[in-house]
């Protein structure tokens, strides 16, 4: 009660609300019961340091307390440090000292981990002498993926705990290890079956009957280095995440904790770190961590999603497939419906085939893959769509064909049915003019291949109701998928302002394929613009461009292309060549071509800076992504960016191209964007006139009425 009125009536003690204290008298001694309390996550904002800082000194003072149990209260350890606080600069006491202080202590301390313990919350549990966890608990040091790395002792102590050679991919990879393989690594002691009171009454016990500390104390001597292999790792990490600075501080600090005394890899540790965190990698990380966050949120939105048991999939094609799959394997019960019976079996033995490959790679279990097959169920009927919560269209992209379709959908599914279309870029108003119900119908627009991209943009008709958009965003969650909400354009926001971007104009300039291709993979690109285009097909637009007989300078090259058959990777020849494995490689044929082609519009081949590449190529889009918020077809511009990333595999280090526009400097972008001949967009104009910068309240609200007009 002492502690209880304390809390209460504030002073220091509030700073303590946001720690939990226990007094647990038992037979065999009292231990001190610390709960990190700060919703959502425990994150280690300045109010869960000073209470920890201040209940650790309050222990080792209290002759009754004989050991301290640590946990986090709502299902969570702790989500790390408060990422929220790296923008406005964080205050003492800091992280690493509150952690070493819980190492010095003389008392054994148990971690008590039930739910996540990851990034700082896991160097938390890795200044505790033990830690025991439940069976739903995960760990892991994700900061990598912030472009930073565990700066509060993580970067030495982990190795010290589990070797140099086990430490590199826990941070490098910076996934989350569920408790199974956590224990299995050395990241858990123990896994301590029933709740969490079981958990915290186990590690009560254990702490009391604990061997002394000293030996379980990680700051101290050196790690492991068997099996290593750091300079094999660095080569490793800079193909998996090329471009990245992070993993490669991540394994200088490694080396450290193998080679030096932990107090001199701690040197190291927050030298690296600090180099990181003042990185324009880290800031563009942090910045896309909270857009993909914020991207599925729809201001003003009241409206509750109706029930979502089950799917109806429109389509066994690629799309269909993948959608079906991606359905099934987040728990929807899936009717797939094609009325071609061929390409119904055939959409299912490709289901079947890539789950097969899933067993063989041990990315699923052969028992997992038979629960979700058995969640799909093909058909060739339209009734069997009767009972489905929403359906998902995904035939050939012909507007009259969708517009028959949905006149099916709209006589068959029940009321309340959301009818959604996976149109690439189709009127999302015309199609549902189709229906006596326009107000469910939306777009659903995945990226293929849908199981494996994580963007999904729903697409609002001026006529889609609030419940509809409320289902098709909770359709997105429950398919963990980056879900954003855009306007009914052409092209919507990711193929709309990435198929702006310059490679037709760079090409036809007198530039080669492969040095605009290496251009956009030096920034990040996983592959550059006509490596993309030989994948997608160049006969997709070729043949329009041919039936419609306008013909643009810019796409002579293209079309050339197209004449001569070149489709890319369908063809085994596009810009490049390919072998059976579709690897590519540079064409003396195609570069004929490209070279008759230049030499008959009297173009000079030439070569161009990378940076002058980058700009010509990305700075449409930017152009065009400010078009987008001036006509009310995103609700901020890091969903552009969110787009981007999750649609187009732009770095995310880069933070998408909204983000680089700012940092690039808008007066600058404004002036290439006019030197280039393209039409500025007003917003741009305005926004380099007002000065705004990225999340200037003004702007903010500028692009918010243009979505609510
Ligand atoms: N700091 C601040 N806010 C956070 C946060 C964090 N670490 N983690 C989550 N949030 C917010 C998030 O923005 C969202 O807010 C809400 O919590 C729910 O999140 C020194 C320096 C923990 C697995 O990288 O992976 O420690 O949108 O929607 O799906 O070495 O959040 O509701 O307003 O994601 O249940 C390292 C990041 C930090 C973990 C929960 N830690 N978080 O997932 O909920 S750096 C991380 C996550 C660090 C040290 C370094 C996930 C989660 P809002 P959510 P979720």
């Amino acid at each position: 009660s002492k502690h209880l009125s304390r809390v209460l009536f504030g002073g220091i003690q509030a700073m303590k609300g946001q720690v939990q204290y226990e007094k647990r008298k038992t037979k065999d001694g009292c231990v001190a019961i610390l709960t990190m309390d700060n919703k959502p996550v425990n994150a280690l904002s300045q109010g869960v340091r000073v209470g920890l800082d201040q209940y650790f000194k309050e222990v080792a003072a209290d002759s009754e307390v004989k050991a301290v149990v640590l946990t986090g209260a709502h299902g969570v350890f702790c989500g790390g440090a408060d990422i929220s606080e790296f923008a406005t600069g964080v205050e003492g006491p800091m992280l690493g000292e509150v952690i070493a202080a819980m190492e010095a202590s003389e008392k054994p301390v148990v971690a008590a981990i039930d739910g996540v313990a990851l990034g700082g919350g896991y160097e938390v549990a890795l200044g505790c002498h033990y830690r025991l966890a439940s069976q739903r608990a995960q760990a892991g040091l994700p900061e990598v993926n912030l472009g930073i790395l565990p700066g509060a002792g993580g970067t030495q102590r982990l190795p010290r705990l589990v070797g140099a050679a086990k430490s590199v991919d826990v941070m490098c990879r910076g996934a989350p290890l569920k408790a199974p393989k956590a224990a299995e690594v050395g990241l858990f002691d123990r896994v301590i079956e029933g709740d969490h009171a079981a958990l915290i009454q186990a590690s009560v016990d254990f702490a009391l009957s604990m061997p002394p500390v000293a030996e379980r104390r990680l700051g101290r001597g050196t790690a492991d280095a068997a099996d290593a292999a750091l300079a094999a790792k660095r080569q490793e990490y800079a193909k998996l995440r090329p471009g990245e600075a992070a993993p490669q501080a991540i394994i200088t600090c490694i080396e450290a904790a193998v080679k030096q005394e932990f107090k001199d890899g701690m040197r190291v540790e927050f030298q690296e770190f600090c180099k990181l965190m003042t990185g324009a990698q880290a800031q563009a990380l942090q910045y896309m961590f909270f857009a993909e966050r914020q991207c599925q949120k729809v201001p003003g939105l009241d409206a509750k999603p109706r029930a979502l048991q089950s799917c109806g999939i429109l389509g066994a094609g690629l799309m269909g497939g993948g959608i079906a799959m991606c359905c099934a394997e987040n728990g929807l019960k899936v009717v797939l419906l094609d009325v071609d019976q061929k390409n119904l079996e055939r959409g299912m033995s490709v289901i079947k085939k890539n789950y097969a490959r899933s067993v063989e790679r041990k990315s699923k279990s052969q028992a997992q893959v038979e629960t979700i097959l058995s969640k799909i169920h093909p058909c060739s009927n339209y009734e069997a769509l009767s009972e489905c919560d929403i359906v998902v269209e995904a035939v050939f992209e012909n507007m009259d064909l969708k517009k028959k379709l949905f006149a099916q959908l709209d006589a068959v599914c029940k009321p309340g049915c959301v009818l959604a279309s996976n149109t690439s870029g189709l009127d999302i108003d015309q199609i549902a003019s189709a229906t006596q119900r326009p107000e469910d119908v939306i777009g659903c627009h995945f990226f293929s291949p849908a199981n494996v991209m994580k963007l999904l943009e729903n697409v609002r008709g001026p006529r889609t109701g609030g419940e509809t958009i409320a289902t098709a965003m909770a359709f997105g969650k429950k398919l963990k998928k980056v879900t954003c909400l855009v306007g009914n354009c052409g092209g919507f926001i990711a193929n709309r302002v990435m198929g702006v971007s310059g490679a037709a104009k760079v090409l036809q300039e007198g530039v080669w394929p492969q040095d605009i291709d290496a251009a956009a993979e030096a920034y990040g690109m996983r592959m550059g613009p006509l490596r993309m285009w030989d994948l997608v097909g160049l006969d997709l637009f070729g043949r329009e461009r041919e039936k419609s007989g306008v013909l643009n300078p810019e796409q002579v090259v293209f079309d050339a292309m197209y004449k001569a058959q070149r489709f890319g990777q369908k063809s085994g020849k596009g810009f490049y060549q390919y072998d059976q494995q579709r690897r590519h490689q540079r064409d003396p044929s195609a570069e004929a071509l490209i070279q008759q082609v230049w030499s008959n519009t009297g173009v000079q081949p030439k070569t161009m800076p990378q940076e002058e590449i980058i700009e010509n190529l990305y700075l449409p889009v930017v152009n065009e992504g400010f078009k987008c918020l001036e006509e009310g077809m995103a609700i901020r511009a890091s969903d552009i960016d969110v787009c981007c990333v999750f649609g187009y595999n732009w770095p995310r280090y880069r933070g998408g191209p909204m983000k680089w526009a700012f940092t690039v400097g808008l007066p600058t972008v404004l002036q290439k964007v006019e030197q280039m001949g393209l039409t500025p967009s007003e917003l741009l104009k305005e926004a380099v006139a007002k000065k705004w910068k990225m999340n200037s309240k003004d702007f903010n609200a500028r692009i918010l009425s243009a979505w609510t007009a």
